[in-house]
């Protein structure tokens, strides 16, 4: 009997871990589902697992609540260290809301990790790069995004509670899931003022009524209660600190800039991933994922703020391409949008010295089913923006009729009746959490495929440096003329003009050594013999080396046997050539 007993509850067991084996994850990652935030750190254990010689996992630190940060580095030490390479840097999630950012950055690692030393481009910039990636920066908000029940738009703050009504409480007065199905719908109230009636074409919407006609409807707004009894309701959600109105560089402080925090970097999560970025200053390129509306920004993220022209022009050969590899997206100066202060684009090319993107992943407007594809397709709205409800009534017919025949219903909920203890009689309804600013899951491997060839496009036009002695020629008794070339076949210069114009960080080094330099500067012109001789120090000049593009050196040496000439790059890979005397 008691053989039997222990037998059945082995059996049991065995049960239990194969229902949990379902879930199990897996390398290759997969890309039809959205990883929670406790599955991205055993997704990225099990990159590390699979790949030990290629990546390493560190904690970058930990959240307002105490959840770790995770990084993964994917570089390969046999072609050497991390931090002599071209640095990229890749992350995702820092608005808790959009997760598929987060997708992007494991797709990224995946990518690299289970193509390396099958596709001939990935082994290389694997070999070549150090590639930095933090698929979830918000843990808080991933985590509380998956758990809690939020609308698409919701639970995007650093979890830093601030009193955003001034009552005196703080997060007092969050969203409340009424019906229980764990997303935050809308309320809407019968009211023959209201702006809204019933849609005739589909009585699941509501289309604007016009003006002088009798209205059937009044949006009340999101799901909730007033939950401390003064009159409002979701007056004061959790937080609002915004991690994208956080940075150091032109932060400004909340009256000027809303979600500003008290200081910039207050967010202790995001003062250990600028910790990490800049003990890593051979960032070169820099991503951060959010969504939604399908956009490359870049600096400058306001009017103001000065750029380097030359800056742009790498930019532009990124930017240009990155709409080519997904369609639809724009790519713009972030403040064409609106104007942000304390934002990670200028942070990072202000402050990093790199070259950075926010990638606005996703369109709305590719929810189609329509019969003509090739008609114009609604703007898609800027993030923050008023999603599906902001779009005409057309689309958003076509994207209940999208939802009906591709998201198998699942995308909308059906107006109920509810007894509201404020409002009374209303009814509540309408996009669920998992819709409107992110993708259906069938489409899901093709916007972090996209996302992620964007990135490889960027990390394949860091610059690769080369350098060669293009002649050594007697000029005198042991005086010889020596000329060197720095030429770059990529897209991107070996550093930023705007940190060289800036003074932000050394510029690049060429030096010669092993002889007396006599003489020695930038060969301007090498057919009419053309120098710009350096007064001080000729032996050491200071240089950016250009996209697609080459500089030249004459230096002047006095001396026998061996010299040395070596590059050194903050943000390109050092190169060191020797010339016999
Ligand atoms: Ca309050
Ligand atoms: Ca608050
Ligand atoms: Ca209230
Ligand atoms: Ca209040
Ligand atoms: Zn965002």
């Amino acid at each position: 009997m008691k053989r039997c007993i222990i037998f059945i509850l082995l059996f049991s067991f065995a049960f239990v871990n194969f229902a949990a084996d379902k879930g199990k994850i897996e390398v290759p990652l997969r890309f039809d589902r959205y990883y929670n935030y406790d599955e991205v750190i055993i997704a990225l254990k099990a990159l590390n697992k699979a790949f030990p010689a290629l990546t390493e996992l560190d904690i970058v630190g930990q959240s307002e609540e105490g959840r770790d940060i995770y990084a993964l580095t994917i570089n390969n030490p046999k072609t050497g260290d991390d931090l002599e390479k071209p640095g990229v840097y890749v992350d995702g999630n820092i608005h808790g809301n959009e997760i598929q950012a987060g997708e992007v950055c494991l797709y990224y690692a995946n990518m690299l990790l289970t193509k390396y030393g099958e596709n001939e481009r990935i082994t290389k910039t694997v070999d070549r790069n150090a590639h930095y990636i933090i698929p979830v920066v918000n843990v808080d908000g991933r985590y509380r995004f998956f758990e809690d029940a939020n609308t698409s738009s919701s639970n995007r703050s650093i979890r830093v509670p601030r009193d955003d009504d001034n009552d005196g409480l703080v997060d007092e007065d969050n969203y409340d899931d009424l019906d229980s199905d764990g997303s935050i719908c809308q309320m809407r109230i019968k009211d023959p003022f209201g702006r809204y009636k019933t849609d005739p074409e589909d009585p699941r919407l509501m289309v604007r009524v016009e003006e002088g006609k009798k209205g059937e409807w009044t949006v009340l707004g999101q799901e909730g209660i007033d939950n401390d009894g003064d009159g409002q309701i979701n007056e004061d959600t959790e937080g609002y600190l915004d991690p994208n109105r956080n940075w150091g560089y032109n932060w400004m402080p909340y009256y000027v800039q809303s979600g500003a925090g008290l200081f910039p970097l207050s967010g202790i999560g995001l003062k250990a991933v600028n910790d990490y970025i800049m003990a890593r200053p051979n960032i070169i390129m820099a991503y951060a994922f959010h969504n939604s509306g399908g956009m490359w920004l870049r600096a400058p993220a306001t009017k103001e703020e000065k750029i380097s022209q030359r800056d742009v022009a790498a930019w532009d050969i990124l930017g240009k391409n990155a709409i080519k590899i997904t369609p639809g997206y724009v790519y713009q100066p972030a403040y064409d949008l609106y104007s942000t202060y304390g934002d990670f684009d200028s942070h990072m090319y202000n402050l990093a010295g790199a070259y950075s993107f926010v990638g606005e992943l996703f369109q709305s407007s590719q929810e189609t089913y329509r019969v003509d594809i090739t008609k114009p397709i609604v703007a898609p709205p800027a993030e923050g923006g008023g999603g599906r409800r902001g779009g005409s009534p057309e689309r958003s017919r076509e994207q209940m009729k999208f939802n009906d025949h591709l998201g198998i219903g699942e995308m909308y909920k059906d107006w109920k009746p509810y007894k509201h203890p404020l409002y009374g009689d209303i009814e509540i309804g309408g996009w669920v959490k998992m819709t409107s600013r992110l993708p259906q899951l069938f489409m899901l491997q093709e916007l972090v495929h996209r996302n992620a060839a964007v990135v490889l496009f960027s990390a394949e036009n860091t610059a690769e440096v080369k350098l060669e002695t293009l002649e050594t020629k007697k000029i005198g008794k042991d005086l010889y003329r020596v000329r060197v070339r720095l030429s770059n076949d990529k897209a991107l210069p070996s550093m930023t003009y705007q940190a060289g114009d800036k003074k932000l960080h050394r510029k690049d080094i060429l030096k010669v050594s092993g002889a007396k330099v006599v003489a020695g500067g930038e060969l301007t012109d090498m057919y009419r013999d053309l120098v710009t001789y350096k007064e001080h120090k000729p032996e050491i000049q200071f240089l950016i080396v250009p996209s697609y593009g080459k500089i030249d050196y004459q230096f002047i040496v006095e001396g026998k046997g061996e010299i040395e000439i070596e590059y050194q790059s903050i943000k390109a890979k050092n190169l060191k050539a020797s010339v016999n005397l």
